[in-house]
């Protein structure tokens, strides 16, 4: 006899799998919450406009894309049935006090996320922040309503705060990493640590899937892709990126060059001729 599953379970390995390159373990996320978290000026034109940037990665194949449920709302008629959504689900703005810029609040729940057909929600810990305690209990909530609807949970494991001296240093990475997957997450997006040598260390500390967060636009394509390449040689599950696509020109050559590195394990050399 074989063995039957919760319904939960079942509805989570199946979302899990079409966020994960359709089974294959492996994924290309854009990530674009980018208008709450730091404004407007993120965008270069036409990216201001959601719908163009993500007609464009939709396009080049991304495997799924991180949005806000507002810019879900306004956008669906360019991404859907083409591509996964995760639904961000908690959020600040860069415009508070820097005394509160080290929590995160809800901006959606996991019930809007299934309202709209979201293969997987995403929430911020600041781990090692004063307000830790703030968002582990917010975690613990949006992980209890992800077990109940078979949805799963993307953890944006920022180690930050007042006592964190080098955010991207491999212990406080690969804590923060190992800490998510305990509380709960199914995938990691975490800093990266400078070298394939110390991201695989993050990766073997972590019994879930690891994805790099994108980070601030490198001067040429090639040092962006180099760094992907240095995941996927590391374990890393793939690559959660926003300014490194969409402040460029080119937008869809770079998304095509990442995906020829994450799924194809294409060389830096060969994935750099898409871009030009
Ligand atoms: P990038 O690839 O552009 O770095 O996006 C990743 C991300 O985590 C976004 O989801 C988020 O809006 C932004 O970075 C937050 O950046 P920070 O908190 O470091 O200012």
């Amino acid at each position: 006899m074989e063995a039957t599953y919760t319904a939960s379970a079942v509805g989570k390995n199946i979302r899990l799998q079409r966020i994960l390159g359709k089974g294959t373990g492996k994924a290309v996320v854009l990530a674009m919450d980018h208008g709450i978290e730091h404004g407007p000026k993120d965008f270069i034109q036409p990216h201001l406009d959601p719908r163009v940037i993500i007609d464009k990665v939709v396009k080049a194949g991304v495997d799924a894309i991180m949005l806000p449920r507002g810019l879900a709302r306004l956008t669906w008629k360019v991404w859907a049935n083409k591509t996964a959504l995760i639904v961000k689900v908690t959020g600040k703005t860069s415009l508070r006090p820097s005394d509160k810029q080290f929590t995160q609040d809800p901006i959606a729940t996991v019930k809007d996320a299934v309202a709209l057909g979201a293969d997987g929600v995403a929430a911020t810990v600041y781990w090692g922040a004063p307000e830790e305690d703030v968002m582990l209990r917010q975690f613990t909530e949006i992980a209890a309503e992800c077990e109940t609807y078979g949805m799963p949970l993307l953890n944006l494991a920022y180690p930050r705060g007042p006592h964190i001296a080098k955010k991207e240093d491999v212990e406080i990475v690969r804590y923060a990493a190992r800490a998510a997957a305990e509380v709960g997450a199914d995938i990691i997006k975490t800093y990266w640590t400078g070298s394939e040598e110390t991201f695989r260390e993050v990766v073997r500390a972590t019994p879930i899937p690891v994805m790099m967060s994108g980070g601030t636009k490198t001067e040429t394509p090639e040092q962006f892709l180099r760094v992907v390449k240095g995941v996927m040689n590391a374990g890393g599950a793939g690559v959660v990126v926003g300014r490194n696509v969409f402040q460029r020109e080119k937008a869809t050559e770079m998304m095509r060059a990442i995906l020829k590195i994450v799924h194809e394990d294409a060389s830096v050399e060969e994935a750099l001729k898409l871009t030009e």
